[in-house]
This record gives structure tokens, C-alpha cells and sequence, in this order.
């Protein structure tokens, strides 16, 4: 087998073990890597009704055939686990150094399980593991734990860690990497928290196994530089993500005072084009020639790095128009690891709850002061404000009430991407059918919707292109695990991926062969939802209630008067499950799930949740 290295390293911090476990080539072509292993090992382990942060759930860190190889922006790592913020399959995506040094380990995939007695860090050198007391780490942010880490190991090993946020289980904490990266919005830095897990640092030091190494070698380093020439000819590195915002304002898509209004005249004040201006540096993710990150001085002085969902939720929705402050709040949720988009959601819910009488408090939109005040509260839980931050928006409106649940802007629990879906059906859909919530990294419609479509449209093609993208976005670069921007913001091919993966692998698979797998994966991710909640409705796949609400639609503007039609939506659902062949509570029936090779899932399934 070429392109795996056919093994997993399982980690149990209870009883401090280590054990090599080989995989079959059976297993690495049906679930190929990174977000089909987490899938797949967390359905076989994690038994529903399991506490996401006790000692019984497991934190999987995963990689794919092309992960951490040269070839264009294969820096990248999966991060999983059963999600303590929406109880069920939770994941994300980070740039990391670990993406090629625990493939060069030797290894596919971590599985770690138990829970320290102390404050640990791991080590992985190769066939090493060490357990390393982290108990002077406890308690410091993510960036002087990474100064330690590098002082101590050098600057070229790849580094995981936790700050406040994953240590106190606030549920949107992430994992952070030294490459000033975040992933795992749905509370895996919590997951790790809760093992009492600091911090992993791994150094690899052999070949990764690939069937034809010199062809790769080429047509990776060569295909690296291409991308970095065509990033250069179109600019779009130049404000990358956050060129964003000034479109969104524009097409009346911009989260603005909780999602309840589009666009803002004072937008452009945070936009790509300051930031680009404000720049100090730009950071990027190993193996990348069209690095996006562009850090900024924030008002105390520091460096932060802002992308577009950053200063849309911590600024726009915030209605923090002063770029160093949305810098501000954008550096604390980096060192206390917390996730920059849940975490605007999170105070953006709390100012319009207080604004529509749900909740007593004195925090308003715009008061940046304050919100630094509630994020460090938040990533402490402190007090009884801070434990209720920390909870995440669902669960705050839950013990409101007063119909607030309504304007918690999440799906499943997770809270929304910076794309304000008042009326936008399509991408309305894509965060309601998206595998882990309200992401927009499995569907950005949006575009494809107001170039090629009506916005009034609630047609099939709508759900045909949520499902194409789900199948690319999704699926194919999530598990042969590989950033997504040289095809996204570059146009760079998609049939160049199926290219990589079959050098390595000595494979001939064509992209129908990776849309196979992608289906599987959303079906697997689906089973395990119903395994969780066995009384699943075709609710649950709706977006937030505000959005149907007449009385929440714009004034003036492009959408003036526009909010999306409930009954219309749920026909455009329908489209989506019957594409899928999903039955009408969005799961898959027998059928379906026979066509995936998911049959002794299914079975396991059965029992909790009847199949159609
Ligand atoms: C991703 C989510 C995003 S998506 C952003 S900005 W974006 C936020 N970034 C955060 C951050 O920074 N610090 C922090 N404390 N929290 C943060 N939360 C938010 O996390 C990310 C880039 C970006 S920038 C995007 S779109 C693309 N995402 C990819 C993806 O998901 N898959 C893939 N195969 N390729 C991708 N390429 C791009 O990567 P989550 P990253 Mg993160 C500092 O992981 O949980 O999916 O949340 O990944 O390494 O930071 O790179 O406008
Ligand atoms: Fe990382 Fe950005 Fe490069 Fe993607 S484009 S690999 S997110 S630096």
C-alpha cells in the first residue's frame, strides 16, 4: 500500500500507553483519510449518550494520502471528535506542521483517549511517545505555551495546543497550531481540555510511503510554484478572505447587530482593502505559495491575523467598526483558543438578548471594551456570566427563553458563518444541511446563487449545487485532507487532485471515485446524528427562525422587505433529501445506505432510530 503509511497511533493518557495499530488497505479505500477516518473512528468508538467530555470520548487528529507532502497546500490536518457544543460528529480543518511530521512518524492518524491524571503534553518522535507534565503550561494562552514549546523543541516541529478556552471546556474552544492556525470549531480544544492534554508536539523523521516518489516530487514542487504564480497574477492574496466583506455589504449578506441587519454604511472601514493597508505581516500554512493570513497591529500593540470570518463576526456583527479593536478581540481568542466565529456569535446573541428584554445585563453592540471583558470571562468561565458564555448560544437562549432561540444564530448548535442568509435560500440550505452545523466550509453557494441564479429561487438546482460542493468542499479536500483555496480562489483544477492522489497511491481513481466516498461520509456523519438524537425531524435542518420572521426584514436596501418563505425552504430541503435519497427526516433510507456500503453501520444504527 503507497501513499498510506497504514498506521495509527493510539494514545490512552489514563493509563500513559502508546500502541502502533495497523489499518487494512480495505479500510484506507473506503474512508481514504482525514475527516473518513475521524468519521469512521468515531462511529466504531464513541458510543452515543457519551459525556463529549469525559474520559470516554476521543480526540482524533487525522491526515490523508497528500497531507504534508510538497504539492500545492498540503499542510493541513483534521481535527475531531464528538462535539461537546452540538453532542454529536464535530470536526475542522487547521494548517499545521504536524500534517507532514506525523506522516513522516509514520502515522495516518492519532486517536488519544482516557484522561491525564495531570496536565500532560505528548511527545512523538518517530516510534517515541513521551508524556511530558504541562502543569507550568496550565493556564497560559496558546501563544506562550508556543514560545515554550519552540524554545524547547525547535521551530521546525509541528505543534497542537490548548489555551484557557479548551482548558476550562468552554464548548467553541479550538485547537490552535504554531503556524497561527485554529481549527475545530465545534469545541475540540474543549475535548482535549477535558483530557488534560496541553499540548502535542511531534517530529518525524522518515519517508512517507509513495509509489512513484520522484514523479510526486515533480509534479508536486512543480505545480506548487504554478500556484504561486497564478496567486501573484490575480492579487487575490492581497486581501485574500477579507476581499470578502465589501462584496457581502454590498449584496446585502453581511452580518451586522446579530444577524439582523445586511450591510452597514461604516463597513468599509474593516474591510479588505484596510486591513491590507494595516498589514505587518503575512503568515501562511507549510507547503503554501498563496499564503492568506495578513496580520495587523490590534489596540494593545500585538500581532493578530484576521480572515474574513473574523472581522465579520468579531467586527460587522459586533458593529465594531475600529479595525485594531476587531484585531484586539480576534488576538484573545487566539491565545485563549477560542473560535473567533462562535465566539461573535456568542456576544452578538447575548447584546440583542439583552436588547429584546430576554436577559438583564448592560452589554451593547459596539463596546469593544466590554466584549474583550466577556471573551476572557467566557475563555475562564468566570463567574456565572463567564460559565454562561461559555456554553455557547443554543444553550444561553435554552435558559433565557422568552422566544430567544429564535435569534440564536446556530444550526445544531453551531454557530453561524459570517454570510447573513435573510434572503439568500441557497446558502440558507447549506448551513442547515452542512455535517456538522452552521459551517459555510462544506457549502459556499452564495456566489454560484446571486451570479447564476434568482435569489428568489428555492429551485433543485440550489440543492444540485449544495450536494456538488458538499461532494468537493466537504468531502474530497477534507479527506485527502488539503486546503481548499488553490481551486476555490484560484480556479486551479479540480482533476489535479485525483492526479496527486493516484502518483502517490499508484491508485486510478477519477473524481467520481472521490464523490463516492464524500457521499459516504456525509451518510456516515448522518447516522451518527441519529444515533445521538434518535427523535431527528426535518427541523433540525433548518436555519435560524429570525430568518423567516417579516418583521426582521430590512428596511432599505437591496433585500428590503425580503426574508426567507418557510414553506418554500422546506420544498428546497425536499430537493436536497431526494438528491441524496435521504427520507423526509434528512436521513438516508436502506437503500441509500446500501448503495454506500454502509449496511453493518445502518445496523448498528437501527436500534437507536428506526431507518426507512
Ligand atoms: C475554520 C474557521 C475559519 S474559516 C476561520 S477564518 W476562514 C476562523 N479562523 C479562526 C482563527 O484564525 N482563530 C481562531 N481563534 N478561531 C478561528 N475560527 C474560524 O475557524 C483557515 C483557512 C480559511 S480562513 C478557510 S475559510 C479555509 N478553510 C478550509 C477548510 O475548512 N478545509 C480545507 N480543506 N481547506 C480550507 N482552507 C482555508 O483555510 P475550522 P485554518 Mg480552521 C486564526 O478550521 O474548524 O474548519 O474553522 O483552518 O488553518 O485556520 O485556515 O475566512
Ligand atoms: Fe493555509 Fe491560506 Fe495557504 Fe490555504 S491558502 S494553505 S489556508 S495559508
Amino acid at each position: 500500500m503507497y501513499g498510506w503509511t497504514g498506521s495509527i497511533l493510539r494514545i490512552n493518557l489514563s493509563s500513559r500507553t502508546a500502541k502502533k495499530e495497523s489499518y487494512s488497505e480495505e479500510f484506507a479505500h473506503t474512508w481514504v483519510g482525514g475527516r473518513g477516518f475521524a468519521t469512521k473512528i468515531l462511529y466504531d468508538e464513541v458510543m452515543p449518550g457519551t459525556d463529549p467530555l469525559g474520559p470516554d470520548n476521543k480526540f482524533i487528529v487525522a491526515l490523508g494520502p497528500i497531507a504534508g507532502i510538497p504539492a500545492p497546500n498540503t499542510g493541513k490536518a483534521v481535527v475531531a471528535a464528538k462535539s461537546p457544543l452540538t453532542g454529536f460528529y464535530g470536526d475542522g480543518n487547521l494548517g499545521t506542521r504536524v500534517s507532514e511530521h506525523l506522516r513522516k512518524a509514520g502515522y495516518d492518524a492519532l486517536i488519544i483517549e482516557g484522561r491525564a491524571d495531570r496536565p500532560t503534553m505528548l511527545y512523538i518522535e518517530d516510534d517515541r511517545v513521551e508524556f511530558l507534565p504541562a502543569d507550568d503550561l496550565w493556564g497560559k494562552g496558546t501563544y506562550a505555551a508556543n514560545d515554550y514549546i519552540y524554545g524547547k523543541y525547535g521551530v521546525g516541529v509541528g505543534v497542537l495546543n490548548i489555551g484557557q478556552g479548551g482548558e476550562n471546556l468552554n464548548r467553541y474552544a479550538v485547537v490552535r497550531s504554531l503556524e497561527g492556525r485554529a481549527g475545530g470549531r465545534p469545541g475540540i480544544g474543549a475535548v482535549m481540555g477535558s483530557k488534560r492534554l496541553k499540548a502535542i508536539i511531534v517530529k518525524g523523521t522518515r519517508p512517507i510511503p509513495q509509489a512513484d516518489p520522484q514523479a510526486m516530487r515533480a509534479l508536486g514542487s512543480g505545480d506548487l510554484k504554478k500556484v504561486g504564480r497564478i496567486d501573484k497574477q490575480t492579487g487575490w492574496s492581497i486581501q485574500s478572505t477579507t476581499g470578502v466583506l465589501a462584496w457581502c455589504n454590498e449584496v446585502a449578506g453581511l452580518p451586522v447587530r446579530n444577524f439582523r441587519k445586511t450591510h452597514h454604511p461604516d463597513a468599509w472601514k474593516i474591510d479588505g482593502e484596510r486591513l491590507n493597508n494595516a498589514r505587518i505581516a503575512t503568515y501562511g500554512c507549510p507547503n503554501c505559495t498563496m499564503r492568506c493570513g495578513i496580520t495587523i497591529h490590534d489596540r494593545e500593540g500585538r500581532e493578530s491575523e484576521l480572515d474574513y470570518e473574523n472581522i465579520g463576526l468579531l467586527g460587522a456583527n459586533l458593529e465594531i467598526f475600529e479595525l485594531d479593536q476587531v484585531g484586539s478581540l480576534n488576538y484573545l481568542c487566539d491565545d485563549y483558543g477560542l473560535d473567533t466565529m462562535s465566539a461573535g456569535c456568542v456576544l452578538s446573541f447575548y447584546a440583542d438578548a439583552i436588547d429584546q428584554g430576554a436577559t438583564a445585563g448592560d452589554f451593547r453592540f459596539g463596546d469593544a471594551e466590554a466584549a474583550k471583558k466577556l471573551l476572557t470571562m467566557a475563555a475562564h468561565r468566570d463567574g456565572k456570566l463567564g460559565n454562561l458564555l461559555a456554553e455557547g448560544s443554543l444553550r444561553m437562549a435554552r435558559q433565557f427563553g422568552y422566544g430567544s432561540e429564535a435569534y440564536a444564530m446556530q444550526v445544531k448548535g453551531l454557530e453561524c458563518a459570517a454570510y447573513n442568509c435573510k434572503f439568500i435560500p441557497g446558502q440558507a440550505l447549506a448551513f442547515g444541511v452542512a455535517a456538522i452545523g452552521a459551517h459555510h466550509r462544506e457549502a459556499w453557494i452564495i456566489t454560484f446563487e446571486l451570479k447564476n441564479t434568482t435569489r428568489e429561487s428555492y429551485g433543485p438546482e440550489k440543492a444540485a449545487k449544495v450536494i456538488e460542493l458538499q461532494r468537493i468542499r466537504g468531502g474530497m479536500f477534507e479527506f485527502i485532507v488539503a486546503c481548499r483555496f488553490p481551486w476555490i480562489e484560484l480556479g486551479w483544477g479540480l482533476e489535479n487532485y485525483p492526479h496527486y492522489f493516484n502518483t502517490i497511491t499508484g491508485l486510478k481513481w477519477s473524481l467520481d471515485d472521490m464523490w463516492r466516498v464524500a457521499d459516504r461520509i456525509y451518510g456516515l456523519i448522518k447516522l451518527n446524528y441519529l444515533r445521538e438524537f434518535p427523535g431527528t425531524t426535518r427541523q433540525a435542518d433548518f436555519p435560524p427562525a429570525v430568518w423567516f420572521d417579516p418583521a426582521n426584514a430590512d428596511k432599505e436596501g437591496p433585500i428590503a422587505g425580503k426574508v426567507l418563505d418557510a414553506e418554500k425552504y422546506d420544498g428546497l430541503l425536499q430537493h436536497y433529501y431526494d438528491q441524496r435519497g435521504y427520507d423526509r427526516r434528512g436521513i438516508p433510507t436502506k437503500a441509500t445506505l446500501a448503495r454506500l456500503g454502509l449496511e453493518k453501520e445502518a445496523a448498528a444504527a437501527e436500534k437507536f432510530g428506526t431507518l426507512e
